[in-house]
């Protein structure tokens, strides 16, 4: 069986039921006058990260192995969008607002698609999600059950939030859960060593955590 080398302890996989799951490297989190930045966030902290994920994204393709995104985004009408995630805050723009790219945080606006470096190709899932979970009002377990995965290597943004949330979530499902820890990023570092520090204590509680070279190491074995 092939191994990571991760933390707390090595990460054993079976190739063939491994996948990578990219969470929501979209436009609206990454560039200038999105959701991410409606909020008050630097978004050039997650825009550093893109060429990784793109080495990691490549890997796997390379491998042959299986691809997922996700996107956080609510439907025009805005019915799958809570007034309690609408109305908190105070933000520049809320969601469903007309902004520089088109609708913040609305399907099919150029806000919600994935930054163009790490599109998709044809053939890759994208799940579109209305919370910061994947599972939540979504497809995504039927499709890791279709495509058999069992382990579930994690990128994208932002790791407190949307990533942690579905780890959590595949975790709780009977997944293992592997976070990719330089190709993650937080509008808040230490909210991010945080947020790995607590996926992989207490003997992998959530999962383990390896930088992208070393999984892309391991995917070659
Ligand atoms: N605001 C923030 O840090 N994240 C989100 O709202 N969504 C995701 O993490 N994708």
């Amino acid at each position: 069986m092939p191994r990571i080398a991760a933390q707390p302890f090595p990460f054993d996989f079976d190739k063939s039921r491994t996948g990578l799951v990219v969470i929501d490297m979209q436009r609206d989190f990454i560039e200038p006058g999105g959701f991410g930045a409606s909020l008050g966030n630097d978004v050039s902290r997650l825009q550093a990260i893109v060429p990784t994920v793109k080495t990691l994204i490549e890997g796997f393709r390379r491998a042959g192995l299986a691809v997922v995104h996700t996107r956080e985004c609510h439907r025009p009408d805005l019915s799958d969008l809570p007034p309690a995630k609408r109305d908190r805050g105070n933000p520049a723009l809320r969601i469903g607002d007309p902004g520089p790219m088109g609708r913040i945080l609305v399907a099919g606006e150029p806000g919600a698609e994935i930054v163009s470096e790490l599109a998709p190709l044809p053939g890759e899932a994208v799940i579109d999600k209305p919370g910061k979970g994947a599972f939540y009002r979504t497809g995504f377990g039927d499709v890791l059950k279709d495509k058999g995965l069992h382990y579930l290597v994690f990128a994208g943004v932002t790791t407190e939030v949307c990533v942690q949330t579905t780890m959590r979530e595949a975790n709780d499902r009977g997944y293992d859960c592997l976070l990719t820890t330089d190709a993650t990023e937080s509008y808040f570092p230490e909210f991010r060593d945080a947020a790995i520090d607590m996926i992989r204590a207490q003997g992998a509680i959530v999962g383990w955590t390896a930088p992208t070279r070393d999984i892309l190491e391991a995917l070659n074995d």
